[in-house]
């Protein structure tokens, strides 16, 4: 299989790390030459290529992030002539202005071999009919998972997002085997596919999902393999990156190995910017080691996870990162708490809702509050009102044991929480939208 290569994905630590060492010093010499924006963060840092000579000094270069490429927007990071670019991607710019990505015919082959191996490690091959229902389009999921299943040699089937009953028709008439969308999407689906009379592995023959872009948890994966009878593998990447792949998940189902031929992992505290050993939980960190158009070194992703370098069981030895637990940015401080939704999301989910819910919070009086709305699930129906309060108090102490602070809990009929057919939008901050 030409997108599973042991000689790389299973090498020696010490093998991996002299490719990497080997690649970055050429990476950082491209980037210090055609990058002026980062030749002067470099060169106030008071660090010049011919001090980085392996891994090891990887430290002594500056941190990239995404102030740097809102300041330098929309050429300032390109290494370069515009005539090598094949195509660029671009952020959705939630949280500010977009950031561009620009890619080379080399960065587009490469992203879509990590996009490859992620789809071989899921059970993916040419005999695969592979529904890719990411958004196609400025945003990376489509285009990588589409691309990746070309090289595998699979039908793809480029769908994009949205109109469910369509997806369901087409898995149902082309046999679709490996679907692939956000979780948000793909728990949709499964209840469009339950409304619809459909049984999973009887009406549909899906096998396995890769399913990332947002964060999700543990017990909304359970909920997807059993609604779609798949196995649902974690995929993960960042437009500035690459796209998708840039970590996948294996068999085994515990956390993303990193594709360390062509990315370096840091953690660092997001305060200090000190690196942390394995194991502690901070900020990610890539190193891109074989982009041309659009080089990132030591970018800071603001994603929160932990790395950790363990023997697994399908044998690969690229190091692995935990489901992130979400962006810094996406960490709520309610009443000086740190608050990720994820946690809030376990709960319910731990507590047999659905995984559809909104939070909110707001500032009234000087207090912050936090509601938390959630669907009542089909058995709840017939419940009375006052089984319903219990059930809003009992969910309220489950959170508050989780996350040390109340809540108000509202159980709200189902189908009146807007679904999502991309990234979920889960978190209404009314704080912000005062500030
Ligand atoms: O979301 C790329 C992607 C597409 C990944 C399809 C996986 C599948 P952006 O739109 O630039 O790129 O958003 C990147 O999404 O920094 C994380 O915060 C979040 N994210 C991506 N994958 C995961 C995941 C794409 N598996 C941002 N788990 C990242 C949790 C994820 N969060």
């Amino acid at each position: 299989m030409k997108y599973y290569q042991p000689e790389k994905e299973c090498a020696s630590v010490e093998e991996i790390r002299a490719w990497q060492s080997e690649k970055l010093v050429k990476q950082v010499k491209h980037a210090y030459d055609n990058v002026p924006y980062y030749r002067d963060l470099m060169d106030k840092q008071g660090v010049k290529p011919e001090d980085i000579r392996s891994i090891d000094d990887l430290h002594k270069l500056p941190f990239i992030s995404k102030y740097d490429l809102r300041e330098a927007y929309p050429y300032g990071f390109l290494a370069v002539d515009k005539s090598e670019v094949v195509r660029i991607h671009s952020t959705s710019g939630t949280t500010g202005r977009r950031v561009i990505a620009f890619y080379t015919q080399h960065d587009v082959d490469l992203w879509e071999e990590c996009c490859a191996r992620a789809i071989v490690a899921a059970g993916g091959d040419k005999n695969d009919v592979v529904q890719v229902a990411y958004g196609y389009g400025l945003f990376t999921g489509g285009a990588g998972l589409h691309g990746g299943s070309h090289k595998v040699g699979s039908m793809t089937l480029p769908m994009s997002s949205g109109n469910t009953e369509r997806q369901i028709q087409f898995m149902q008439d082309l046999g679709s085997t490996i679907l692939c969308c956000t979780p948000s999407y793909a728990a949709y689906i499964g209840e469009v596919l339950k409304n619809m009379g459909l049984e999973p592995n009887k009406d549909i023959h899906l096998k396995a999902g890769i399913f990332g872009a947002e964060p999700w948890t543990e017990e909304m994966r359970r909920g997807i393999e059993k609604s779609l009878g798949i196995k649902a593998y974690d995929i993960y990447g960042l437009t500035e990156i690459s796209g998708p792949g840039v970590a996948f998940e294996c068999s085994e189902q515990k956390g993303m190995h990193i594709n360390e031929d062509h990315f370096i992992a840091e953690i660092i505290n997001p305060e200090t910017g000190e690196v942390l050993p394995e194991g502690t939980k901070g900020e990610l960190v890539f190193t891109c080691l074989d982009k041309e158009a659009f080089p990132m070194i030591r970018y800071r992703t603001r994603d929160i996870c932990v790395l950790k370098r363990e023997k697994c069981s399908c044998g690969r030895t690229f190091i692995k990162m935990a489901k992130p637990m979400g962006r810094s940015d996406d960490m709520l401080i309610i009443r000086g708490v740190n608050v990720f939704p994820s946690q809030i999301e376990t709960v319910l989910l731990e507590q047999g809702y659905q995984p559809n819910y909104r939070i909110e919070v707001d500032r009234v009086d000087n207090n912050d509050t936090l509601d938390v709305f959630v669907e009542v699930t089909s058995d709840d129906i017939s419940d009375t009102v006052k089984d319903i309060t219990v059930k809003e108090k009992e969910l309220a102490m489950a959170i508050r044991n989780m996350i040390g602070i109340g809540a108000k809990i509202h159980l709200v009929p189902i189908g009146s929480i807007e679904r999502s057919e991309g990234k979920a939008k889960r978190v209404i901050d009314r704080r912000k939208l005062i500030d």
